[in-house]
């Protein structure tokens, strides 16, 4: 059994929503179970400034899935929540990035483990602190210690 760290984000339609029935969705997944979800944060858009604000949250799995099945088991609920891949970055209905698989470290052309930007996102290090305050980052120390960088970044918990 590994351990998986999820992160949900949503900008289209009624983000709230979205995100809750996400967390439904994490915990109707083959071969795991949901183990944690952080509360929902509003968060100012990065990257894309001028799109609306996100709605973000994090989630805590235990799973037999290998990375990459996960991978595709969290692309088909953005399928049926409607995503479309328009711009990179850009708004979307609902997106679900893989954060964090046990400890392995891992660069393929479809998944990067850790996720690469996620130690440089309060929209992604905020909820996760939230599920695991000593999360250890492979390659990259603690949680805890990158948080203060990012203290400048809008995100406001709801
Ligand atoms: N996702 C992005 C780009 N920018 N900004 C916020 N606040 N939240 C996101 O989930 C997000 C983003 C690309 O995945
Ligand atoms: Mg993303
Ligand atoms: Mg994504």
């Amino acid at each position: 059994m590994s351990l998986a760290y999820v992160a949900l984000g949503a900008n289209l339609g009624d983000p709230v929503a979205t995100v809750e029935a996400a967390f439904a969705a994490l915990a109707g997944l083959p071969q795991s179970t949901l183990r944690g979800r952080s509360a929902l944060y509003r968060t100012a858009p990065v990257g894309i400034e001028t799109q609306p604000e996100f709605v973000n949250a994090a989630a805590c799995l235990d799973t037999t899935l290998a990375p990459e099945a996960l991978l595709d088991a969290l692309l088909a609920i953005e399928q049926d929540f409607g995503r479309v891949r328009a711009e990179r970055n850009g708004p979307r209905t609902l997106d679900l990035d893989v954060l964090l698989y046990d400890e392995q470290v891992l660069d393929t052309p479809r998944l990067t483990l850790p996720h690469p930007r996620l130690h440089l996102r309060a929209f992604v290090l905020q909820p996760l602190a939230e599920l695991a305050p000593a999360l250890r980052i492979p390659g990259r120390g603690t949680l805890a210690a990158w948080l203060p960088a990012v203290a400048n970044q809008g995100i406001r918990r709801l």
